[in-house]
């Protein structure tokens, strides 16, 4: 049995709602499906993460943030070893050029198949785009540090979208958008599995 992990934040810095908690609502329960709600907090929210990863040792990690700028749904590629904030995170704290793993590799890239997302975000008109930038505030922690698990777990499969806020894209197609992600994570670990030799 495949097991995903589905994560999303609490609201955060001036933002009433997040997005990305409402949609894990609505997948908690699923099938096969962890989910998770983490902090908008650099130390709490990778804590958080590491516990959940190391309970319940997924295949695949989705993780979702709120972009509050975007227009479009945004599958990111990469995530930097930095931290540098230029609002303090629900915590207070607020690192300045930082390195979230001092002697971590410098970036990470996403795993996930984050050009097929976009495809099949475009073919049923969702606004869609990759990002080759996470930030470098909370979001981007969280990406670096999914990846670092996905680098020691080979097997795994783990990417981040960033949504936009409500008022730009309805919650109805922003789920939508994470069940196609999740469908299109799910796709690669299987077909990961049965290209193994036995
Ligand atoms: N968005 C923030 C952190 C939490 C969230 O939903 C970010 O883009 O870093």
């Amino acid at each position: 049995m495949t097991r995903i992990l589905l994560t999303g934040f609490e609201p955060f810095a001036g933002n009433k709602v997040n997005p990305t908690e409402r949609i894990v609502e609505v997948f908690e329960g699923r099938h096969e499906l962890v989910t998770h709600v983490l902090h908008v907090e650099f130390d709490k929210a990778r804590t958080q993460l590491k516990t959940v990863l190391a309970q319940t040792e997924p295949d695949a990690v989705l993780a979702l943030g709120l972009d509050a700028n975007s227009e479009q749904v945004k599958l990111e590629r990469v995530a930097l070893n930095l931290a540098d904030s230029t609002k303090p995170d629900n915590a207070g704290e607020q690192p300045v050029d930082q390195p979230l793993e001092p002697g971590g590799p410098a970036a990470r890239f996403s795993s996930f198949n984050w050009r097929r997302i976009v495809e099949q975000l475009h073919s049923v008109e969702i606004p869609a785009t990759s990002s080759l930038s996470a930030g470098t505030y909370v979001c981007n922690a969280v990406l670096y540090t999914l990846l670092g698990y996905t680098e020691s777990h080979p097997h795994a499969v783990g990417g981040f979208m960033h949504v936009p806020p409500l008022e730009r894209i309805d919650l109805d197609t922003q789920v939508r958008a994470t069940e196609i992600a999740l469908y299109e994570l799910d796709r690669t670990i299987h077909a990961a599995h049965t290209s193994k030799p036995a």
